[in-house]
């Protein structure tokens, strides 16, 4: 299997052809739309937005030391990986250059509404910032089985991601099962002999492309050039049934009353955007 570039596609053969059925697909131009495409570089970040900061390893970073160390990472010797801001709290100056956010694909997003505040349900609206050789620390699916958009702005960087159904050869930990145990960049097959069986389909996402990875693909990332993109997460109908059991889970390591409360909301929520995103009848 290879994961399929396409040009101009329309809303329903998205739907049909991958969304519905759950299959990575990678856009050669949504971000066209976007202001950022044209405006996001290191220089222009350096310029707007270098006094910024950004904790990582327990260090304080500005943008600007961000980014020299991006610009001076190699394969031997990376800089850490990712560099993570948040759009919303950090980088709010961002939001004007990334409408519509939705792209035109990525709708209908139920953590747009008010009763699913952004950020707080493990969602993100962020910018990440690496350089070559800087390598996502491990594969994984993403908490709360929300899909995940990742638009490349600057610099291109490689994906892996595995096909549906997989989960046996990836290691899922007994302890974190939404993080695999083993190194896809070096596996260890004395260790994990099932990953031999794994089928990982790797391919480079360019500047200006954006991938979608919809909820439950394990996957991870390598930058090959200073890169950013900025990534944001969607939660509709499709995905919302394996997002209560995330919350669920997770909410139960803070007790079993914090999981009762806060599964209540997120169900009631998830019915108000359901109602909200049903079409609307004329003259009713
Ligand atoms: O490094 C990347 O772009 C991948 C990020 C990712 O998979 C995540 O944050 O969940
Ligand atoms: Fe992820």
């Amino acid at each position: 299997m290879d994961i399929q570039k396409v040009d101009k596609i329309s809303y329903r053969d998205f739907m049909e052809n991958f969304y519905k059925p759950g299959i990575p697909v990678v856009f050669k131009e949504a971000t066209k739309a976007w202001q950022a495409s044209t405006v996001f570089t290191p220089d222009w970040f350096r310029k707007n937005l270098g006094e910024k900061t950004i904790e990582k390893n327990g260090r304080t970073y500005t943008m600007r030391e961000v980014l020299d160390l991006v610009e001076t990472s190699t394969e031997a010797n990376p800089a850490p990986y990712p560099f993570i801001f948040d759009i919303p709290t950090n980088l709010h100056e961002l939001i004007p250059y990334i409408q519509p956010t939705d792209l035109g694909y990525a709708k209908p997003n139920w953590l747009q509404s008010k009763w699913f505040s952004q950020g707080y349900w493990g969602s993100a609206l962020e910018v990440f910032i690496g350089g070559p050789g800087g390598k996502f620390p491990y594969l994984h699916i993403d908490f709360y089985h929300l899909n995940a958009w990742i638009n490349q702005l600057y610099g291109r960087k490689q994906f892996t991601v595995f096909p549906k159904g997989q989960d046996e050869y990836l290691y899922p930990r007994p302890d974190d099962p939404w993080r695999s145990a083993l190194n896809i960049f070096e596996p260890d097959y004395e260790k994990f002999p099932l990953y031999r069986k794994a089928t990982p389909i790797h391919f480079t996402v360019e500047a200006g492309e954006t991938l979608f990875i919809p909820a439950g693909t394990w996957h991870s990332a390598y930058s090959l050039e200073p890169t950013i993109s900025v990534a944001f997460d969607q939660l509709n109908a499709k995905n919302f049934s394996a997002f209560l059991k995330d919350v669920w889970q997770f909410k139960m390591r803070e007790g079993k009353l914090k999981a009762i409360g806060q599964y209540s909301y997120a169900w009631m929520a998830g019915q108000l955007c359901r109602i909200n995103s049903r079409p609307k009848l004329k003259n009713a």
